[in-house]
């Protein structure tokens, strides 16, 4: 028994690989079926590192797997390589961002080698090549061309560290996604994408997926998009033209509504302030400066004090002409619904709090104490049709004026003449409909979602397509003008001053209008990268194709991708847009599917003592040194094996020695198998023909369900179950111990590509193992062998029962519980200990 030198082994297998190109998907004549498997390409930063192992891995597994079963398996790999930290660090080192960029992907390229995963390697793509970009400036003019790239006047969020502007999805908790700095906000004008226009098929195509991605990332999804749904209802302000429109979810609280609240930063407060009295104006401008400092997310926590200023002025409530006083306060944000609310403190706690700050009135309108279920109740009602409140003492205790707490549940309407008796949903319906016929409202719908601002003032990005004429015009570079490359990064200031770098690049800035042939100005910002990794799984379909952006024809055969496997972080942002960009193609008829990606795979994160593996907190496995000691393969078995896919992985916990010597007992079977390959297999040992055709049988099911760590589990036992036949008598040259180490070999190609490839030659093969077809279980093989297990109750037998002979102990104890005999001796008796002993005894004790 020697040992493997496997560092030699895997130079060995990566060299066959690299000359032959086994894995390149098959072409239009390949009549297999397909699967687009899809690694998130990664960002090209100098880091690789276990995070990166544990997703690639996993990717590796799915791509092997589906070419074991018989399929046509796309794989792709390319670098999202536009982009902030490729800028920061040319910035930091007097370097091109383009030198950085592509010295990290070579090696990157190199470390992928070395990992052994099964790419295919002819169809690299990287988003800073002019051949990728060119088609997000053609994606950029397709929008334009159907109003769906606009630029627009507004606040933007700001990140003052990196000199840019952020698109909301790139804001968290307040501060900028990559360099934490805090957002600020700024009135500029910017490039944004219409996703809102997509809003409601963003959101209702999430249930298709259900079941295909993680509940979570549908729920972020539905939760970013948030949709809320109510009606918009016109106010008239006294004393002033025009109507005031406010956004309310609850409509059938209308003649609760005692005051209106618009928001300080809106344009209407500017001009009711306008109009108030010195005194006021100055209050106001007091409150303004001081709300502009505050964030977001302050402004939307409920638990602050209320503060707000009266601007003196009332809005006629429509339904029945109460005059509610108009205050501006920050707890309503100017770029959500329509920037003012008609407040309803009774029953929505924000307005409850803003009314007992300010000793506003407060009037109860929903009964929560009555059933809404049953008849309606019968109003009383005086000579003038008028209803008399009978009174409502529990009622009267809730009161939310005096405790504080705003009814905000279900009950009947009081209070609100013709809504009387109905139930909230009824009132709702019932107020829409009043609404609409005096023309003083109507259902409306209003969305957490903001359009996408695309627009970036860094260098290192897609160039925009666009070009402004001298007389104000914004119109499209001609198509044949494309790719608008970017200029030499060398004599352009990069630092970060809040214009763009491009601005700087006076003759690559000056071109001609198409139309006129007069002077005209490039557009200077560059395209945020998201835009770039919005449609990239279409482009790997013929990533140099330099007629189109993708082919039909390819689109048709492979897209959407059938495996998408990546970290959660990009839950929203990514995902998002990428089913956003996918609609628009949609829609421009380029593709027939309206979802990029029918089943979506998150991995956990790896940790190192607790935290999440990053240069910035030094606590980097190197991914490099790793392929060496322990090895590609022992470091894919070992995240493999530490759990389940989703959970993340604390890598102090994560065994490669445990893998190593895995694989090399899987090596020595494979050395140790005497018969040649034509023996016949019936005449195996049966006990060890069960194993190696259990497995084969329950691993596709396994792989698919993503519960890989299973699957090496099982492995480990077939190999252990291998070396048990082995080493009795004259094992070796079983039958069956070949059939379990072919079988090995084949099912671990999927974890250790290296070493499976290595068992398959010493078994007699021609390469590749990771082309061969998956063997067939013998069903005869899988027929379970039974036992009878008994069931005693206090010591007594009370039941026998015909069990599989690998039952778990969990699955004997409840059948025994459910068993009819057992339920009938134990009559009322309570069960207060079970002891089970699968597959043979469960023993009841009782109280
Ligand atoms: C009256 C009312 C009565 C409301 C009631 C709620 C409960 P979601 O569900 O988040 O969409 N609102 C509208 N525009 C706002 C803004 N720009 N800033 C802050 N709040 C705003 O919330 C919709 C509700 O939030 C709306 O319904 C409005 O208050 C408030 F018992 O109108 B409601």
């Amino acid at each position: 028994r020697g040992t493997f030198d496997t560092y030699a082994i895997q130079q060995k297998w990566q060299e066959r690989w690299e000359a032959a190109d086994p894995f390149r998907a098959g072409g239009a004549e390949d009549t297999r079926p397909r699967k687009y498997v899809l690694g998130m390409f990664p960002y090209p930063s100098g880091d690789l590192h276990m995070g990166h192992a544990e997703s690639y891995a996993y990717v590796d597994i799915v791509a092997r797997f589906w070419r074991h079963r018989g399929y046509n398996v796309l794989n792709p790999i390319g670098w999202d390589s536009f982009g902030l930290p490729a800028e920061n660090a040319a910035i930091q080192r007097g370097a091109d961002p383009r030198e950085w960029t592509y010295a990290n992907i070579a090696q990157h390229k190199k470390s992928f080698r070395q990992y052994g995963s099964s790419y295919d390697w002819s169809r690299i793509l990287h988003t800073s090549d002019p051949e990728y970009y060119r088609w997000n400036q053609w994606l950029f003019q397709k929008l334009f061309e159907r109003d769906l790239a606009y630029r627009k006047e507004s606040p933007v969020n700001w990140c003052p560290n990196d000199q840019t502007v952020l698109a909301n999805e790139q804001v968290v908790d307040g501060r900028c996604e990559r360099c934490g700095a805090e957002v600020v906000k700024k009135k500029l004008t910017q490039w944004y994408f219409k996703i809102t226009d997509y809003a409601d098929r963003l959101l209702d195509d999430l249930n298709q997926l259900e079941g295909f991605w993680p509940h979570k990332v549908l729920q972020m999804q539905r939760n970013w998009i948030g949709r809320s749904i109510g009606a918009d209802v016109d106010f008239e302000i006294e004393g002033r033209d025009g109507k005031v429109t406010v956004f309310t979810t609850r409509p059938d609280t209308l003649h609760g509504a005692t005051f209106m609240v618009v928001a300080p930063d809106s344009d209407l407060a500017a001009e009711l302030a306008a109009g108030a009295s010195a005194e006021v104006r100055m209050r106001f401008q007091d409150y303004l400066e001081q709300v502009q400092k505050t964030s977001e997310i302050d402004r939307q926590t409920t638990d602050r004090p209320k503060t707000g200023v009266f601007l003196e002025r009332y809005a006629v409530n429509p339904i029945n002409g109460d005059r509610l006083p108009v205050w501006a306060a920050d707890y309503v944000l100017a770029d959500y619904g329509h920037g003012a609310v008609m407040a309803v403190p009774a029953h929505d706690q924000r307005d409850l709090d803003f009314a007992r700050a300010f000793a506003l009135p407060v009037k109860v309108v929903v009964d929560t104490t009555a059933p809404v279920t049953g008849a309606i109740p019968v109003i009383e009602v005086d000579e003038q049709g008028v209803p008399i409140d009978p009174g409502n003492p529990q009622l009267d205790e809730l009161d939310p004026a005096t405790t504080g707490v705003a009814l905000s549940g279900d009950g009947r309407m009081v209070n609100s003449g013709s809504l009387d008796g109905l139930s909230k949903r009824n009132a709702i319906a019932r107020a829409i409909e009043e609404l609409t016929a005096s023309g003083t409202g109507r259902a409306a719908k209003t969305y957490r979602l903001r359009d996408w601002l695309i627009s970036r003032q860094r260098f290192w990005g897609t160039p925009i397509p666009m070009i402004h004429t001298e007389d104000g015009r914004i119109v499209p570079v001609p198509a044949d003008q494309l790719p608008l490359t970017l200029p030499d990064a060398k004599g352009l200031d990069l630092a970060p001053k809040g214009t763009s770098p491009l601005g700087g690049a006076t003759d690559w800035m000056r071109t001609v209008d198409p139309e006129t042939g007069e002077p005209a100005l490039r557009d200077p910002d560059t395209m945020d990268t998201f835009v770039d990794s919005s449609w990239y799984f279409l482009r790997f379909l013929a990533p140099h194709d330099a007629t189109e952006a993708f082919p039909r024809a390819e689109a048709d055969r492979w897209a959407p991708v059938d495996s998408y496997i990546g970290g959660v972080e990009h839950a929203i942002l990514h995902l998002l847009y990428a089913r956003f960009i996918t609609k628009v193609l949609f829609d421009l008829g380029e593709i027939d599917f309206t979802e990029p990606f029918s089943n979506l795979i998150n991995q956990g994160m790896v940790l190192l003592g607790g935290s999440k593996m990053s240069k910035s907190k030094g606590n980097l496995v190197e991914f490099e040194a790793s392929m060496v000691d322990p090895g590609a393969d022992a470091v894919r078995v070992a995240i493999a094996f530490a759990g389940p896919v989703e959970d993340d992985i604390e890598w102090e916990d994560v065994s490669t020695t445990g893998a190593q010597k895995f694989l090399a007992r899987a090596l020595r079977v494979a050395a140790d198998v005497t018969s040649a390959p034509e023996v016949v297999w019936a005449d195996g040992d049966t006990a060890l023909r069960r194993v190696t055709h259990r497995l084969l049988a329950d691993a596709p099911g396994l792989v698919e369900q993503t519960k890989f760590n299973v699957v090496v589990a099982r492995l480990m036992e077939l190999v252990n179950a291998t070396r048990k036949t082995i080493d009795a008598g004259a094992g070796a040259a079983d039958p069956a111990v070949r059939e379990a180490a072919e079988a090995v070999a084949m099912i671990l190609d999927l974890f250790a590509p290296h070493t499976a490839e290595e068992m398959w030659e010493m078994l007699g093969y021609e390469p590749f193992v990771g082309l061969v077809p998956w063997r067939q279980p013998d069903p005869t093989l899988l027929v379970e062998e039974s036992v009878t297990a008994v069931v005693q109750i206090d010591g007594k037998v009370r039941g026998t029962l015909t069990v599989p002979a690998r039952i778990t102990p969990d699955e004997l104890e409840a059948l025994a519980r459910a068993d009819e005999k057992v339920r009938r001796s134990l009559g009322d008796r309570q069960i207060v200990r079970a002891v089970v002993r699968a597959p043979k005894v469960v023993s009841f004790t009782t109280a």
